[in-house]
C-alpha cells in the first residue's frame, strides 16, 4: 500500500550563477588531473558561474591536496571545493599511504570546516583506468565533480538556514511568481 504521507524533500539545484567555487588540483599525474580540471571547470561554466568566482589553486602532490583546501575553506570565501588529484598504484606501499591520508585528510577538512569538499581524487591501478576517468571509457569524474559542487553548495545553504522543506519550498515558489 502507498504511503499517504508525502515528506517533503530538501534538494540543491545545479545552477552555478552567483556561487564562488575553489579548486585545488595535484600536479602529480597532471597529464590526467589537468583533463580533470578542464572538464570540472567546464561543468561550472556550463552552469552558469563566473570567471571572477573560481579559483585554481595548484599543490605539488595529492597529499598536499587536504591542507590547501583547509586553508581555502578558512578564508570562508567560497561556497564549495573541490579536490583533484590522481594516484596511480606504484610498486610500494606508498600509494596506500597517499590514498588514505589524502581521502582522510579532505574529509576532515570538509567536517571540521561544513564546506562542502568534493572527493575528485581518482585512485588506480593503472594509467588506463585513469585515462579512462579522465575523459574516455568512464565519462570524466571532473565533470561529476563540477555538478556535485553546485548541488552541495546549493543544498549546503538550505540546511544551514534552518527552514523546513515546506518554508523552502514556499519561499522558492514565492521568488518564481515575482519573476
Ligand atoms: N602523488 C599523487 O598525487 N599521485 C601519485 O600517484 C603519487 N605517487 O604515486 O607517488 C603521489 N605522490 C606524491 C605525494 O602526493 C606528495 O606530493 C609527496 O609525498 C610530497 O609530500
Amino acid at each position: 500500500m502507498a504511503n499517504k504521507l508525502q515528506p517533503g524533500s530538501i534538494n540543491g539545484e545545479l545552477t552555478a550563477s552567483g556561487l564562488r567555487f575553489g579548486i585545488v588540483v595535484s600536479r602529480f599525474n597532471t597529464f590526467i588531473t589537468e583533463r580533470l580540471l578542464t572538464a570540472a571547470v567546464d561543468a561550472l561554466e556550463r552552469a552558469g558561474a563566473a570567471s571572477e568566482n573560481v579559483d585554481v589553486v595548484r599543490v605539488p602532490g595529492a597529499f598536499e591536496l587536504p591542507l590547501a583546501a583547509k586553508k581555502l575553506a578558512a578564508t570562508r570565501r567560497y561556497d564549495a571545493l573541490i579536490a583533484i588529484g590522481c594516484i596511480l598504484r606504484g610498486e610500494t606501499a606508498h600509494y596506500d599511504y597517499v590514498c588514505s591520508e589524502t581521502s582522510r585528510g579532505l574529509q576532515l577538512a570538509q567536517m571540521d570546516s561544513g564546506l562542502p569538499i568534493i572527493f575528485c581524487v581518482l585512485t588506480c591501478d593503472t594509467l588506463e583506468q585513469a585515462i579512462d576517468r579522465a575523459g574516455l571509457k568512464g565519462g570524466n569524474k571532473g565533470f561529476e565533480a563540477g555538478l556535485a559542487a553546485i548541488e552541495m553548495a546549493h543544498l549546503s545553504r538550505k540546511l544551514a538556514s534552518g527552514k523546513s522543506s515546506a518554508t523552502l519550498k514556499t519561499s522558492s515558489s514565492r521568488k518564481s511568481r515575482r519573476k
